[in-house]
């Protein structure tokens, strides 16, 4: 078949990111024969204009369209991106058979599908199920036998099966320079899955609890391929958790090393399995900068949030970082399950005994369907059955919801290393963008230290 492969995603904030996920599909779709032409929406002035030229031009059997984002998890000021989903789905019905797929697309697969109005849904990692799905067209046969394939009208399908091996990305159809030029960086998957159970975290549905690892030589022959067929000089691991399991990540590094590769790197890491000797392997091997999902510097709420760690192992874990001079970022995520004023400055309290290069904090805790926060919501009544999820809903514990955004507006305010985009402390839109301009490479937050004073952006503190 002939094939038109969309990158629906053009979000821009933090940085537009690589769409590495249709990369994944590229090589299993070639191997079944299929002819392959891509449109990446993130760089088109008009997204109507773009897809119904590449539909002209390719004249496609079948659209597969890539949904990462269902909105920009934002809070007080989200953003919902399917909208504009379902305008690129309606250019492409009647002209070619328009199937759906993605991280964001599965985490409510049978909503979105009646909210564009797509021929075919399909849930889960692409690689193998997307192959089966075209087969099962071309041959006549009944997609809804198939797992993971989702029909209009139909509230359920069977589950998605898990990969048992990874493959790697073709990135070939995908313009990794300007991603480079305008993003400062690449990405990588070295695995997929993560064993924990954060009560708000979608990323165990998306992946699956059982960790899946890529073969160390795969990935070296990945990197190598992206230095010299891309020029790339700095890359994200996507990975849920870059250092666990910690001797995977060890290897990894050491690989890195052996090869001598001229990258850098950042990825997200767990404060829990960071020794003094993994971290500096990771420096030697071109890590010049970490993030850690902390969500919290109060005990209680680490305890309710689900985190697998304790306050004392973030202390230690961010003073290695300290001690070895390298770069790093807390998240914050205040609101969830039992959260008070106290406990919003214990986190204050914490990341300033810490001093992290930037603290990350988002207000309010976007649930999803499938996960322990949307059953605590259910109970406490802040959703219902009825509630649509598809639209951003947020959790924000009844003691501080009205207090939320001020309490952490005004002493985020009073500290130069916290970033809030939701409150646009320290952070917007345009001055992402300004920040790019100067060919920073990896993550934009490591500029922080160059700023003169905190401030928020205008519109948000009017709104
Ligand atoms: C790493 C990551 C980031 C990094 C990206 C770094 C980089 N340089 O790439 C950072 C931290 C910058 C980031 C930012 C954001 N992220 Co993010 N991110 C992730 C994460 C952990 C992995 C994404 C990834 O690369 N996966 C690897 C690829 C291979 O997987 P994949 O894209 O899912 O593709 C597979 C399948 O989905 C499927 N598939 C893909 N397309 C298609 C199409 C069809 C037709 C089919 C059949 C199958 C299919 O097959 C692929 C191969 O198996 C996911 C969570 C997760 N575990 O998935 C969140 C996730 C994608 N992010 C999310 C969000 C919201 C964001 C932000 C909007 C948050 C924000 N406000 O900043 C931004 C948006 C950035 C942007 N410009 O788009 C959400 C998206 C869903 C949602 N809730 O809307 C996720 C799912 C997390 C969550 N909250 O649930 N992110
Ligand atoms: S927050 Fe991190 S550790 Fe927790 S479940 Fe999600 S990916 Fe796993």
């Amino acid at each position: 078949m002939k094939l038109l492969l969309i990158s629906a995603n053009r979000e821009r904030s933090p940085y537009p990111v690589f769409p590495i996920g249709l990369a994944f599909l590229a090589e299993p779709l070639t191997q079944a024969g299929h002819q392959l032409a891509a449109l990446d929406l993130c760089f088109e002035a008009d997204p109507h204009e773009a897809v119904t030229a590449a539909l002209a031009d390719q004249r496609p059997d079948a659209v597969v369209i890539s949904l990462r984002n269902l909105d920009n998890v934002t809070w007080p000021g989200s953003v919902s991106y399917l909208d504009a989903l379902r305008e690129v789905v309606a250019a492409c019905r009647g002209k070619a058979t328009v199937i759906l797929g993605g991280s964001g697309y599965s985490l409510m697969p049978v909503e979105i599908l009646a909210h564009c109005g797509a021929d075919y849904g399909l849930v889960g990692e692409g690689e193998q199920l997307l192959p089966r799905l075209l087969d099962c067209l071309g041959t006549g046969g009944d997609p809804a036998a198939l797992p993971g394939v989702v029909l209009p009208g139909r509230a359920t399908f069977l589950p998605p099966l898990p990969l048992e091996t990874i493959g790697s990305p073709d990135r070939q159809l995908f313009d990794v320079a300007r991603y480079l030029k305008e993003g400062g960086m690449a990405n990588l998957q070295t695995k997929r899955g993560c064993p924990f159970s954060c009560v708000y975290c979608t990323y165990p549905l998306l992946e699956g609890q059982r960790m899946r690892l890529r073969p160390v030589a795969e990935i070296i022959a990945e990197l190598q391929g992206l230095v010299t067929d891309h020029a790339v000089d700095y890359v994200y691991f996507v990975d849920d958790i870059f250092n666990y399991p910690p001797q995977f990540a060890e290897q990894l590094c050491q690989a890195m090393i052996t090869a001598g590769l001229k990258v850098n790197w950042s990825a997200f890491i767990n404060p829990g399995f960071i020794t003094p000797e993994l971290l500096e392997l990771m420096q030697r091997a071109g890590c010049d900068a970490v993030e850690f999902g902390t969500e919290s510097g109060s005990p209680a709420m680490l305890h309710n949030l689900g985190k697998s760690f304790s306050v004392e192992q973030v202390r230690t874990a961010s003073q290695l970082c300290q001690a070895v001079g390298l770069d790093f970022a807390h998240y914050m995520l205040f609101g969830g399950p039992g959260e008070t004023e106290q406990t919003v400055l214990e986190s204050f309290g914490l990341m300033d005994e810490l001093a992290p290069t930037a603290v990350i904090a988002m207000t309010g805790i976007r649930i999803y369907p499938g996960t322990q926060l949307a059953q605590t919501a259910l109970a406490e009544g802040i959703i219902t059955a009825e509630t649509d999820l598809l639209q951003p809903v947020f959790y924000l514990a009844p003691a501080i919801r009205e207090r939320l955004a001020e309490l952490v507006t005004s002493e985020a305010m009073q500290r130069k290393n916290w970033i809030v985009p939701g409150l646009e402390v320290n952070v917007s839109p345009a001055m992402l963008e300004a920040m790019r301009i100067f060919k920073v490479r990896g993550p934009l937050w490591k500029m922080i230290k160059r700023l003169g004073r905190s401030h928020q952006h205008p519109l948000a503190a009017a709104s």
